[in-house]
């Protein structure tokens, strides 16, 4: 697939972390994610101990649903994966998330261009501190300045990235409030990517009519496969 077309429309992405997503609970998720159209297979991690390569492989071997590397950090990077993310983390200061990585990451990315999607990653406080944050060492905008999320994400399309991801972290108390997913599409024209804390259709319902283009589920899924067919019903509805 082209990373030109990548996300196509409304669509839902499962994330499968390489650490828990193994035998009989992988299989079905997969299959449910076959069944169910899944548009995306994102995979990766804060911090992972198990292979991504050995993941990417399996899951390559059972269904033809697109990979998508969502990399946690450096030591993540393989060419397994249709499409690769290229994540800033724009909510943050840590210099190497905004540029150091990318650095270390090109000569190795330069053979993959066609499968990157430079993609701004916004971090939102939905109530608590989250891996990816500390992880990071980064804080996250709070919840309550949907100023500051607009402008950090109006700087991204600024900068020419392709995608803007508004993340509230893996088993976040809550998602990102529709209120800011809905002044994030105001005010940006580029695909809207939205992820943590999505644990129900109704969830899902309100971040696709807020504007979200994309939603990724992790948890949710892995403790309800039935909430991924849900989701994708809700996508289906609103296609
Ligand atoms: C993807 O971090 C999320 O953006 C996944 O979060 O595991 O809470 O669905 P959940």
């Amino acid at each position: 697939m082209k990373s030109s077309e990548f996300p196509s429309g409304k669509s839902v992405a499962l994330l499968l972390d390489p650490d828990k997503a193994t035998g009989k609970s992988l299989d079905s998720l997969l299959e449910v994610a076959c069944e169910a159209k899944a548009d995306y297979i994102f995979t990766g991690g804060s911090l992972t101990f198990r292979s991504i390569d050995v993941l990417i492989d399996y899951v390559k071997q059972r269904c033809s649903i697109p990979v998508v590397l969502f990399p946690g950090n450096l030591l993540q990077l393989t060419g397994k994966a249709d499409i690769i993310l290229l994540l800033s983390l724009i909510s943050g200061r840590n210099p190497d998330l905004l540029i150091g990585n990318h650095v270390i990451a090109a000569p190795f990315l330069s053979g993959l261009r066609e499968k990157l999607v430079p993609t701004g990653y916004i971090l939102i406080n939905c109530g608590n501190k989250t891996s990816v944050e500390y992880i990071s060492q980064t804080e996250a905008i709070p919840s309550d300045k949907p100023d500051i999320v607009v402008a950090t994400a109006l700087a991204g399309e600024m900068l020419g990235l392709r995608m803007i991801y508004l993340e509230a972290g893996s088993g976040a108390l809550m998602h990102v409030p529709s209120e800011i997913i809905k002044e994030v599409r105001e005010n940006i024209s580029l695909p809207l990517a939205v992820g943590g804390g999505i644990r129900n259709s109704e969830n899902a319902r309100d971040i696709f009519r807020a504007g979200a283009d994309m939603l990724v589920i992790g948890n949710g899924c892995e403790k309800n496969p039935q909430l991924l067919r849900d989701v994708c019903l809700v996508r289906d509805s609103l296609r």
